[in-house]
């Protein structure tokens, strides 16, 4: 079997150790051997970068566009094979991995467009004679590091921007999905970006993410993962005065009032909860029901968990892929014991189940009657496990919603739209859903959330230009 190469300095350079990238659906299919880059490569990739700034600051803006439009053109031509390459390496649905992939397109193109849009100010003075120029330039070298739950679109979403707005990339993917990475990699490659601009690293968190962070030729640091790394880039980054912008976990609430559409909030619950096997920073993990309709929606809810069909990602009619990797379901299971012991009803859900082909394959779980204070409630399980909290009402359900040390995603089924107005302006979150999923965005807007979820300036949209500018403010005498 070939091994995939990183990519430094516009060559694709091997190294002497691999990452093996495993189907979860499959636990006997290798879906490729990458390149394990070390420390001296990741620093290669930095000097490459470093060398290649000061000119790609200066490109031109049509030549931006040229490139990251046709990334994003190859990338749409080919979602159909980069979806299957996603739901192979990842275990996410093929009809979630294509849409992942389409994603990741629209994204490109959404920052070749950006790329042309970048805009300042013309402010006058209070001093007579002086004209004030405001503009944004590029930050420098962005050292991008990402998780394995959307391995084509996040990258996609910090790339894009990084390079519309004229810095130069070190990407080092998750060790788990090597393949997206590689074939993002290989697209961007043949876009005509000068030799050093982009850069792909392969490799181990601690080691070559830690180069990344602690590197004074890496200007700035765009992270989603866990909260525990999270703080770590926080504290290297600021340490030696880097940019750095985190997207970490979530706890979202999903709050169901009794005068909701039961159809549509069993189907955001459904949606939000379970699909991509839980493996969604915005997934709806507390169901948060007024007390008069709890009853009449666990049923449906639980009936409807019930009939997902879990199985292989690349099987026709398979709802619900594998979880990721032995040691995402060795921590489901360890939630599911601490969920019992803690007194939370398990009213379905939490089998480990086979299938044809060895994976690691669970069945939805629901808790029911949980407490807030609870820890399946306090901290980000990350999969396919959501628990049901009653609330007297609206007031009460907003408090358990804010209640938490996350605020990425909240959701509201309701048919009134005065609790669909108080709801917008209460939640302590950074995106609010009426009447949909917690999960599921739009890509020309910004997203991120509050308090523990996320630090630092938005993700996507033109808010993307917070992180990857800087401000210059320049006065002139005339
Ligand atoms: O995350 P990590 P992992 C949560 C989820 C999951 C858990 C662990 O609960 O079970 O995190 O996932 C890189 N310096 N989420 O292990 O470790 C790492 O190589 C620099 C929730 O994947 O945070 C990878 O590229 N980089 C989250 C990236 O950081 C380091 C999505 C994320 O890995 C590093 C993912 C270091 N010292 C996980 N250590 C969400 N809510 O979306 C690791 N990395």
């Amino acid at each position: 079997m070939s091994v995939f190469q990183n990519y430094i300095g516009g060559k694709w350079v091997s190294s002497g150790a691999q990452i093996r990238n495993i189907n979860p659906s499959d636990t006997d299919d290798i879906v490729g051997e990458y390149a394990r880059a070390d420390k001296d490569q990741a620093e290669e990739a930095i000097a490459a970068a470093a060398a290649a700034r000061e000119s790609w600051r200066r490109s031109n803006i049509q030549q931006r566009f040229d490139c990251l439009d046709a990334i994003g053109t190859e990338i749409l031509a080919r979602k159909e094979e980069l979806g299957r390459l996603l739901a192979r390496e990842e275990g996410k649905t093929l009809p979630e991995a294509t849409g992942e992939a389409a994603r990741a397109g629209q994204i490109f193109k959404f920052f070749a467009g950006e790329a042309l849009r970048i805009q300042g100010e013309f402010q006058s003075s209070v001093r007579p004679g002086v004209e004030i120029e405001i503009s944004r330039e590029a930050v420098g070298v962005v050292g991008i590091i990402t998780p394995w739950n959307f391995p084509i679109a996040i990258p996609a979403w910090k790339i894009a921007p990084a390079l519309a707005y004229g810095n130069t990339v070190v990407f080092k993917p998750a060790e788990l999905v090597p393949g997206s990475a590689w074939a993002l990699g290989d697209i961007i490659s043949r876009s005509g970006l000068p030799d050093g601009v982009f850069n792909l690293v392969v490799g181990a968190g601690r080691e070559v993410g830690q180069v990344l962070l602690d590197d004074p030729r890496v200007n700035a640091v765009s992270f989603t993962g866990s909260v525990g790394t999270g703080g770590a880039v926080a504290a290297a980054c600021s340490a030696r005065g880097a940019k750095f912008q985190l997207e970490m976990g979530g706890k979202n609430p999903l709050i169901v009032l009794a005068d909701a559409d039961m159809d549509n909030a069993v189907a955001c619950a459904l949606n939000g909860a379970y699909f991509s096997t839980g493996q969604r920073c915005t997934a709806s993990s507390r169901l948060i029901i007024e007390t008069s309709a709890h009853d009449q929606f666990v049923d449906a809810l639980k009936t409807k968990v019930e009939g997902l069909v879990v199985g292989n990602a690349l099987d026709e009619g398979t709802q619900i892929g594998p979880v990721v990797d032995q040691r995402q379901l060795d921590q489901n299971i360890r939630y599911l014991d601490i969920g019992k012991s803690e007194g939370a009803d398990l009213v379905c859900g939490g089998d480990l189940i086979e299938r044809e082909t060895p994976g690691f394959y669970m069945t939805p779980a629901l808790f029911t009657d949980t407490k807030n204070d609870m820890r399946i409630n306090r901290e980000e399980i990350f999969g396919p496990v959501a628990t049901t909290i009653r609330a007297a009402d609206f007031d009460e359900a907003v408090a358990i919603a804010n209640e938490t040390p996350f605020g990425l995603s909240a959701g509201l089924c309701t048919t009134s739209l005065k609790a669909a107005t108080q709801f917008k302006r209460e939640s302590r979150a950074g995106m609010v859903m009426v009447n949909l999923p917690t999960a599921g965005v739009d890509y020309h807007v910004p997203f991120g959330g509050a308090k523990g979820s996320s630090f630092g300036s938005r993700e996507q949209g033109r808010y993307a230009a917070e992180f990857y500018t800087t401000v210059k403010t320049a006065y002139l005498s005339s």
